[in-house]
């Protein structure tokens, strides 16, 4: 690190707002003064900023917990708040898409065009006979398109569920069956690191007959061409995207849905092997998307250029490039590939291209541009930056200050935004040009969301300590429960603090002397890889699965440049140990793993052990396993059924 850096984290860990961005602020000090006096009048007024077609009366039912209804006798139709409403009010020729595919080709999509592509793929998933309640599964590369298709489901009343392009036949698999996917909407394939990285074979593998019959609620695949290469066709089945929606009628009246319609799932790792079919309905979560991503990111619709680099497959694409954005009347970039494709300035050439205003990112990508070092991002003209926006793990304060210092051009606020698949919009960040910040620090709760930390029983912790993150109050955009699993919903999230009412959010937190708060990563067996959520559990499923495999344990070891990464421990059955050597097993594990789940799920490292940690009931002790993956002192092994175990596995993995 520069010494520049060095010197600005030493002499100064607290970064005022300056009067410049404060003078022209979307936020201001009052937000938090109006809903300290009245939280529920104060969401019904970011509500009404949104367009109603039946006003509602009740803004929180809360007679059922934890089943929330925000603003329930109101209608209104998603699609229609994020287009329509700005092509009505004259806006049609602003631009909604600066969007650049990674081969370099590009396109500007303004709100009358997207408009009208919605109005036509909506009509092409009624002709389908989709319609109000079906759920549709989307598996595309960051295009266009993609948006198009979310907003069409949810033009129509349906539910989408994105599956994210990078998981595998295996898992969209799950996840079709899960939901009940009536549809698919896909691509021949998407470019990634320069190469295509085939869509459609994926579906084609994932609703095709896999021992146990073919996939049975899925009617149709809508494909769209994007890479040109050449894919297998089922006539009754496939549709092209191109064939389809240019021929389609481009009318369609947006109907009206109440508040409380499904809007979407969203897959997200728990703590079991199973993915979790989170639950999001249209009002609340629209209204707390498009609010929070006003107020943090300081919306200028106008004049800002934003870009949020998250994929759609998750929530934060959910949110900050469609969902929020939109319903903001914002322009914004959508880039398709990979940062260092084709070359590792390719994210600046982009921000100084479009002139990018707001940047919302990653830690882990922030570090990764770290290690290669300022001389790349210095050959490009950052200058239009005036926002950064960090999201999806802690950020650690160097990573903070060189974001500053290099990306920012030591002016711009940053804003840490904590929040979760779940809490589906941004529950924990500054507001740029009120809020005072600290790198490493996400600071505070929005105006309107209840936060604190307390410990096991519930007890709030008090400025200085450590202890776990609770929401003490329901809010907009909270999801409605677990698709198909209300036991689990409760169980996971509510059980907890079950007296007190609170929502448990998995997450450890400590509050500095200035109550500020600071995160400290994940108390279950969720890991963060990359700001990607993966349960430890799904990949010991997924290796154990294998035949080569009898036992396996799986921790989440830190990580300088993504934040964590998977560390598996394997024990190898005998038969397999004779004909094999460590090293190719390793190699074929970790292939398996990126073939079951998905290349983000790959171990970065596979030991094979002898035998594993365990208690004396049995339960693997991964907290003396991630002492040995981060090359730690082994901790307390008291408890372990064997004692000796833990100096055998040190041992082997060196
Ligand atoms: C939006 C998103 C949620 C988990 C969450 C926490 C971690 C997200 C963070 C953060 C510290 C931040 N997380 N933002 N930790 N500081 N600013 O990432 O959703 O994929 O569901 O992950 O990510 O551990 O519980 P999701």
């Amino acid at each position: 690190m520069s010494s520049q850096i060095d010197h600005l984290l030493n002499e100064s860990r607290r970064f005022a707002p300056s009067a410049k961005f404060a003078a022209d602020a979307v936020a201001s000090a009052d937000l938090y003064a109006q809903a300290g006096a009245d939280r529920e009048a104060f969401w019904a007024e970011q509500a009404r900023a949104l367009e109603w077609s039946t006003p509602f009366t009740q803004t929180l039912d809360w007679s059922n917990p934890p089943f929330a209804q925000w603003f329930a006798d109101g209608e209104l139709n998603v699609a229609y708040n994020c287009l329509d409403r700005h092509v009505e009010a004259g806006l049609g020729d602003r631009v909604a898409l600066l969007w650049e595919g990674e081969p370099g080709d590009s396109r500007a999509v303004t709100y009358s065009e997207l408009t009208d592509e919605v109005k036509r793929v909506a009509n092409v998933l009624e002709g389908l006979g989709v319609g109000h309640g079906d759920r549709v599964a989307i598996y595309l590369p960051m295009i266009p398109e993609a948006i198009a298709a979310m907003l069409a489901v949810a033009r129509i009343g349906a539910i989408h569920s994105v599956i994210f392009g990078g998981f595998s036949a295996d898992s969209l698999r799950s996840r079709l069956d899960d939901a009940g996917a009536k549809l698919v909407i896909t691509a021949d394939g998407g470019y990634r690191k320069g190469r295509v990285s085939p869509l459609k074979p994926a579906v084609d593998h994932a609703l095709g007959d896999r021992g146990a019959g073919p996939q049975e609620s899925v009617e149709h695949v809508l494909v769209v061409r994007r890479t040109g290469n050449e894919v297998s066709w089922d006539a009754d089945r496939d549709i092209w995207w191109h064939d389809a929606v240019p021929a389609a009628s481009g009318e369609h009246v947006a109907q009206p849905f109440p508040a409380e319609n499904p809007l979407f799932i969203l897959y997200t790792s728990g703590t079991t092997g199973k993915p979790k079919g989170i639950l999001h309905t249209s009002g609340g979560y629209l209204t707390q998307a498009a609010f929070t991503h006003k107020v943090a990111h300081d919306i200028h619709p106008a004049s800002d250029v934003f870009w949020c680099t998250a994929d759609i497959g998750w929530i934060t694409g959910h949110s900050y490039v469609v969902y929020g954005p939109l319903a903001n009347g914002t322009t914004q970039v959508l880039y398709e590939g990979t940062p260092d494709t084709p070359h590792p300035g390719r994210w600046w050439e982009i921000v100084q291209k479009y002139g990018v205003t707001i940047l919302y990112t990653a830690p882990t990508a922030i570090r990764s541009f770290m290690k290669l070092g300022r001389q790349i991002p210095e050959q490009f003209d950052l200058s239009s930056i005036r926002l950064l926006g960090s999201v999806g793990e802690p950020i650690n304060p160097e990573a903070w200050m060189w974001y500053r210092h290099v990306i920012g051009g030591d002016s711009t606020p940053i804003i840490d935004t904590w929040w979760q698949t779940e809490t589906g919009a941004m529950m924990v960040s500054a507001l740029p040009g009120v809020t005072e910040t600290k790198p490493g620090s996400a600071q505070v709760s929005l105006p309107g969301i209840t936060i604190d930390v307390v410990d096991d029983d519930g007890n709030h912790v008090g400025n200085g300590n450590g202890g776990l993150l609770v929401i003490t109050e329901p809010w907009p955009s909270m999801l409605r429960g677990i698709w198909g699993d209300p036991d689990r919903f409760k169980e996971t999230y509510w059980e907890k603090f079950e007296t007190q009412g609170f929502y448990f959010a998995g997450d450890g937190a400590r509050l500095d002397e200035d109550g500020d708060i600071w995160f400290l990563g994940r108390v279950d067996d969720v890991m963060n890889v990359s700001g990607h959520r993966l349960s430890t559990t799904e990949i010991e499923s997924a290796l154990v699965g294998n035949e080569a495999v009898a036992e396996a344990a799986v921790v989440g070891a830190s990580d300088e440049t993504t934040g964590q990464a998977v560390v598996a421990f394997v024990i190898i059955k005998q038969s397999y140990l004779d004909a094999h050597s460590p090293e190719g097993l390793a190699g074929t594990l970790r292939q398996w793993v990126g073939e079951q789940i998905g290349p983000i799920a790959r171990p970065r490292d596979v030991y094979i052990v002898g035998e594993l940690p365990k208690t004396r009931s049995g339960k693997i002790m991964r907290r003396l396993l991630r002492d040995v993956a981060e090359g730690r002192e082994i901790g307390d092994t008291t408890t372990l059924a064997d004692t000796m175990v833990m100096s055998v596995i040190s041992a082997q993995v060196k």
